[in-house]
């Protein structure tokens, strides 16, 4: 299987992007201590909005916000309810400019209050507008979904309806963090489509995936802005300005330059939260540079929330399902093997067998050196070969192994990819003496790459180092030796199964022992 390793991938990994220390110039910043509220940074532009702004060093926060802003933060902060990435929002006047409005966000981060003061743009019609009845029905839509696709489909559609961006994705991160693009919806006259695509986890480095397991969403309103450095004070605290948390921190600049390479200038990306994991990223492309007015970002938030629950509700509903029906032919197999002293005859003989349980095309019991294979499976020889192998290769107490690609793990295994290329075993003795097995066969396969995943990187020059690859020309990889995968419920219910099968073989030896003392 390809390894989707960029050059060095410890660079894009190192990229410190959570302290960039500047923003994008449509907003204007400003970070206090939090224990005093004295300003100890801020973003050069300052002046843009506070025109008798400097120097601002020390001075109160009361002084430039106004007092019921002040109230809410200070309110906040004694709660400690502006922490971890909670936001406090308010559209605010500023005195001195009661004809403008200005949309303030504050939260804390590591003791500073940070504080973000966003003008509306020039071009109103960039503007998307939601209207809570629009995102309501929009819900409504979501959850009438059957199935995962559907409710991608509906959700691309929706968040783009909503921001007006050209073109809505759904990214799903695979095992390995790369990503697919199961949905997308897009305006016409756009001649690319990146749906059904495989991308390099390289593409989104760990780091990136940290920082969007925390924040939730990000905006670029326009690629080729020039960033807006942070100035800081005298006592500007413990360290540089963490801004994980703020609406208009800077993204890295080796992604915008894919985004160039992608023929993106506004973009959005929403992290789809799926039990506390992060399953994908809901993204927004725009050609021209593309702002969204906060009320539609927050709705687009929400819908994104939305559309994770109903995938999750999806999920469960047919995990269950599935699930109902392997418990019943678990619970007969129990049922036989109370009845039995033989468990190799319990589980391998009569009208329910091992074969019945996780669609697997062989099973077998390998019971100290004896091989029962129903089905179809590797030869006894191989089946033995691999018990030791098993036994030999993995670390103590482990007491189940899955695998969908055996061969990559042991390489005897290559001679019968066809039948075996996905294994489950359950181990019945800590010695795994007794082993349950399950093979599944070869699915050949073939998963498009967005460009090559083995290139994710070519070299920079000067003082870059890496840059991200130019062409997403779709690369073509051939599987081999995959089978589909055993799933978490099926491994644990087959560590179940060889649990009842422990109690089977004590109960053999104590009658052995008995008739042979
Ligand atoms: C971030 N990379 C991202 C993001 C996306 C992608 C969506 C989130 C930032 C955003 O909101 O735009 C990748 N975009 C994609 C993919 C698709 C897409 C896969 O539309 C496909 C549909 N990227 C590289 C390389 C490096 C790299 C080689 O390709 C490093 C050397 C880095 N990507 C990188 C970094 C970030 C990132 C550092 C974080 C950006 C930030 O939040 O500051």
């Amino acid at each position: 299987r390809v390894r989707a390793e960029p050059v060095d991938p410890g660079l894009c990994e190192r990229e410190p992007i959570h302290i960039p220390g500047s923003i994008q110039p449509n907003a204007v910043m400003v970070a206090a201590n939090a224990a005093n509220l004295r300003i100890l940074a801020h973003s050069a532009n300052i002046a843009d909005i506070f025109s008798d702004g400097v120097p601002m060093d020390g001075r109160h926060l009361g002084e430039i916000l106004p007092p019921a802003f002040m109230a809410s933060i200070e309110a906040g902060i004694a709660a400690r309810s502006l922490e971890d990435g909670r936001l406090l929002r308010q559209a605010i006047a500023l005195a001195g400019r009661p004809e403008e409005r200005f949309y303030a966000v504050a939260h804390v981060q590591s003791d500073r209050v940070i504080v973000e003061l966003e003008r509306a743009p020039e071009r109103p019609d960039d503007f998307g507008s939601a209207s809570p009845l629009e995102t309501e029905l929009a819900v409504v839509r979501l959850r009438a979904a059957k199935t995962l696709d559907e409710a991608a489909r509906i959700a691309a559609n929706e968040i783009r309806l909503l921001t007006n961006f050209e073109s809505v994705l759904v990214y799903r991160f695979d095992e390995e963090w790369n990503g697919e693009a199961i949905a997308e919806d897009m305006i016409p006259d756009w001649n690319r489509s990146l749906i059904g695509l495989r991308f390099p986890s390289s593409d989104i480095p760990a780091q990136a995936r940290a920082l969007y397991h925390k924040a939730k969403s990000r905006f670029v309103i326009d690629r080729d802005c020039v960033p807006v450095p942070l100035v800081t004070g005298k006592d500007a605290g413990n360290g540089p300005i963490d801004l994980t948390f703020a609406q208009n921190r800077t993204l890295s600049p080796i992604h915008l330059e894919y985004q160039r390479n992608l023929g993106v200038n506004g973009s959005m990306s929403i992290s789809i939260m799926i039990e506390g994991r992060l399953w994908g990223l809901m993204i927004g492309h725009h050609r021209q540079p593309h702002y969204v007015a906060p009320e539609t970002r927050a709705a687009s938030t929400v819908l994104t929330d939305a559309f994770a629950m109903r995938v999750q509700e999806i999920e469960a509903h047919a995990q269950w399902a599935e699930q109902q029906a392997h418990l019943d032919t678990e619970g007969r197999l129990v049922r036989s093997l109370a009845q039995s002293d033989d468990f190799v005859q319990a589980l391998t003989v009569g009208s329910t067998t091992l074969l019945d349980l996780f669609e697997a095309g062989g099973a077998g019991i390998v019971s100290e050196g004896h091989v029962s294979l129903i089905g179809s499976c590797p030869s006894e020889q191989e089946v033995l070969a691999l018990a030791a192998w098993l036994r030999d290769n993995l670390p103590p107490g482990q007491p189940s192994y899955t695998t969908d690609a055996l061969a990559s793990a042991h390489p005897r295994a290559g001679a019968y990819t066809q039948t075996a290329s996905g294994l489950l075993a359950a181990f019945v003795d800590a010695e795994r003496m007794h082993l349950l097995l399950w093979f599944r066969p070869e699915v050949p396969s073939s998963v498009t790459w967005g460009g090559d995943p083995r290139k994710p990187v070519i070299a920079g020059s000067g003082s870059v180092a890496v840059l991200p690859r130019r062409s997403f020309e779709r690369w073509v990889e051939e599987r081999r030796g995959v089978s589909t995968p055993f799933l978490h419920w099926q491994v644990s219910l087959a560590e179940q199964l060889a649990q009842a099968v422990e109690g089977v073989v004590l109960r053999q030896r104590r009658k052995i022992q008995e008739l042979t003392q």
